[in-house]
């Protein structure tokens, strides 16, 4: 398929996905989200990609709906929104939260609707300072979707999350950090640096175990004590047959660096 909403590459490790319609600040439109869908198809089967890099071009990470898709003329049906949500956005939250690889966000502007809730969705959040997150369903009559009312208490309880989702504020970079909601903010000119050197750190990870990790937590949220020594028990078990478990004992008793493989 050829992307025209979308930018796709594969090297050293690193996939990279680019939301590329700058113009309307990467908002969603069903052609984006078709390209997208597949990028993610083609991740998923590249054995070499050892991370995904979802951030977007210009000014904005996303904007969530493209709204202009959804003026609706006088006299004609409304569209169907559950609809939407079934066909997109679901899919495409839950196959961003169970990639075989670790998926970082690097917000590089404004989040805004689901494209806040995507990036919440990815493993590793990291905003550039000047970047900013708003739940900005409220102002167009809707409730936090894309799993906004799944991760929002979550992350950042749910006084915080109802605050943002009833008044669709802007929350810096800087206070998503502070309130939990993210991981990492950094500098505008520190940004594109900083970004590389996680890819590239990730890209040379034990991408199993990263996968597994998140699987246990992901897990955590309605799981017993009990219930998650049994996870923990049967992942460490499953890891502790792999080649990079191996290899990292090896590396840590030569007292040299390990060469993770993924595997
Ligand atoms: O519908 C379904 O399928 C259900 C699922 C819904 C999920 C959702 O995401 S609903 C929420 C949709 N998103 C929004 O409500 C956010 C709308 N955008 C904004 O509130 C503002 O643009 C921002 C706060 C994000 C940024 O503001 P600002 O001042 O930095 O930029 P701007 O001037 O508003 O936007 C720049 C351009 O992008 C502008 O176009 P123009 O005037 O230069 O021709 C603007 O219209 C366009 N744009 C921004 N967001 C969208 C958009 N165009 C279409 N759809 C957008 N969501």
């Amino acid at each position: 398929m050829t992307y025209e909403t979308i930018l796709y590459a594969s090297a050293g490790g690193v996939a990279r996905v680019t939301l590329n319609r700058p113009d309307r600040l990467n908002s969603f439109t069903a052609q984006m989200h078709e390209e997208l869908r597949d990028a993610l198809a083609k991740v998923t089967t590249d054995a070499s990609a050892r991370v995904l890099l979802l951030t977007g071009a210009g000014r904005g990470f996303c904007a969530g709906q493209d709204l202009s898709d959804r003026a609706v003329a006088p006299g004609d049906a409304p569209v169907d929104l559950g609809a939407s949500i079934e066909q997109n956005y679901r899919p495409l939250i839950l196959t961003l939260r169970t990639l075989p690889m670790p998926v970082v966000c690097a917000v590089n502007g404004v989040a805004a609707g689901a494209g806040a809730n995507i990036a919440l969705c990815c493993d590793l959040v990291i905003a550039a300072q000047s970047a900013s997150f708003i739940q900005a369903f409220c102002k167009i009559g809707l409730i936090p979707d894309s799993g906004g009312t799944f991760f929002l208490p979550r992350l950042v309880g749910t006084a915080r999350a109802m605050g943002l989702s009833m008044l669709g504020d802007k929350l810096s970079a800087q206070q998503a950090v502070e309130w939990g909601l993210i991981w990492k903010c950094v500098e505008d000119a520190e940004f594109k640096p900083t970004v590389d050197a996680l890819l590239a750190q990730l890209a040379q990870a034990p991408t199993r175990a990263l996968v597994a990790a998140r699987r246990a937590l992901h897990g955590s949220a309605h799981a017993t004590i009990e219930a998650q020594f049994d996870l923990e028990r049967d992942l460490q078990r499953e890891l502790g047959f792999s080649a990079d478990y191996r290899e990292g004992v090896s590396a840590f008793l030569a007292k040299r660096a390990p060469q993770f493989t993924g595997k």
